[in-house]
């Protein structure tokens, strides 16, 4: 029985790996730092199975991490999913940005060499966010093409993204100096109805959720409308308020991606791999296909534009190519953009 230990055990990605490698028999640990409040809402199904259980410690600080470690006799796989992971939030906190999505990293990586753990083989969540203004050009007979890949040099625009490229580094350092098994995965956005609720998907799919059940209890058939709200007699709704509309990205479904994780784990050889759909869309496209799936096609009074959500720096354009983790690794998505918008529309409906 193989055994893993997951960093950011609680996030999006940390619940769908381990119900994969809890699929596939392995005996899980999950670290979890201490809150206030329980975060275990996307895991509450796995913590009484017999393969799985929590470990309390937090990336940060380099002794508890060397006590996680130290309390298992054997480990496979360390993947490394812990991160202050929200790009705007990164520049109110660029510093705790920094300690635990890029210092994490590497309190990781010098465990397992100061505890002589070289065996194990560790996963590290790099994020498109690293090529930030950069894209590389394939030129077609018709027409021109941008995209991202394995090749596509680093441009960060964020405090988070920096701190990427710096674990990133390290990941590759890591390998290649002490030969350990360390592989960074490049994943573009992925979601679904475990992603938080505030990335814009999950925001949007979620307000519509919300919307669609106020509507029908004031029975909204023709609102008025102030800057901010929607009214239906002494019943107001605030609009959904979002920044800029403008952006690609490239999203795919959270639980194809990590089984990208696993597989590049399962490699002879460790490697880092870009992993996308290869499809962009803007923010406005992901308003159009939510807003479509409750009937509403014009959702111009619904929503504002605020500049809160603005960012200091922005990520125009992400469109990945990954034809290398689809030769070497034989992974494909399994979900398309609409399939996944649907998805998540249907969960916030319920
Ligand atoms: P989430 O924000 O949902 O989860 C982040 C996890 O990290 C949570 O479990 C969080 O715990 C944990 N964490 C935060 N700080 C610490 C700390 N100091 N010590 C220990 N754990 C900590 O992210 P996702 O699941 O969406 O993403 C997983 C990883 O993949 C992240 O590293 C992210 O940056 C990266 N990534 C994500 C992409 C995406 O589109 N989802 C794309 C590319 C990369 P808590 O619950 O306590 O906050
Ligand atoms: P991103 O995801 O920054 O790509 O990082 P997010 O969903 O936050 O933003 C995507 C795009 O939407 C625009 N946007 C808004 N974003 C948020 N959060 N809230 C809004 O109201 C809003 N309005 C417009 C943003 O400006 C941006 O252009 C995600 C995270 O999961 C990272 O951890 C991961 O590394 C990358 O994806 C790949």
């Amino acid at each position: 029985m193989k055994t893993a230990i997951i960093f950011g055990i609680t996030g999006q990605d940390g619940s769908h790996l381990a119900d994969l490698l809890l699929e596939k028999n392995y005996k899980v640990t999950g670290v979890t730092r201490r809150t206030s409040t329980d975060n275990t809402t996307r895991i509450s199904h796995i913590l009484n199975n017999k393969n799985f259980r929590l470990a309390s410690g937090d990336i940060t600080d380099a002794s508890s991490v060397l006590n996680i470690l130290r309390e298992h006799e054997q480990v496979d796989e360390v993947y490394n999913l812990a991160a202050q992971s929200h790009v705007a939030v990164s520049f109110k906190q660029p510093g705790l940005t920094w300690d635990i999505t890029g210092k994490g990293c590497l309190n990781i990586l010098q465990g397992l060499v100061d505890l002589n753990m070289l065996g194990a083989r560790f996963y590290q969540a790099s994020s498109s966010e690293m090529f930030g203004k950069n894209y590389d050009v394939e030129v077609g007979m018709t027409s021109e093409s941008k995209y991202q890949n394995e090749e596509t040099k680093f441009l960060p625009q964020s405090p988070y993204a920096i701190a990427k490229c710096a674990a990133h580094y390290m990941t590759s350092l890591y390998r290649d100096g002490y030969g350990i098994h360390a592989s960074a995965g490049i994943l573009f956005n992925h979601e679904g109805p475990r992603r938080g609720e505030n990335f814009v998907t999950r925001k949007i799919t979620k307000w519509i959720g919300e919307f669609k059940r106020w509507a029908e209890s004031v029975g909204a058939v023709s609102p008025n409308f102030d800057e901010y709200n929607i009214i239906v007699g002494e019943n107001v709704f605030p609009k959904l308020r979002l920044g800029n509309l403008d952006a690609y990205r490239d999203w795919g479904y959270a639980g194809d991606y990590c089984e990208a994780m696993w597989m590049m784990l399962q490699q002879d050889e460790p490697d880092d791999y870009v992993i996308c759909t290869g499809e962009t869309h803007t923010i406005k496209e992901f308003l159009n296909v939510a807003f479509s799936e409750v009937g509403i096609n014009d959702w111009s009074d619904l929503v504002i534009q605020d500049p809160e959500f603005y960012r200091p720096a922005e990520v125009d354009y992400l469109r990945g190519d990954c034809s290398k983790a689809n030769t070497k690794l034989g992974w494909i998505p399994k979900h398309s953009f609409e399939d996944l918008v649907k998805m998540m529309v249907k969960h916030d409906l319920e």
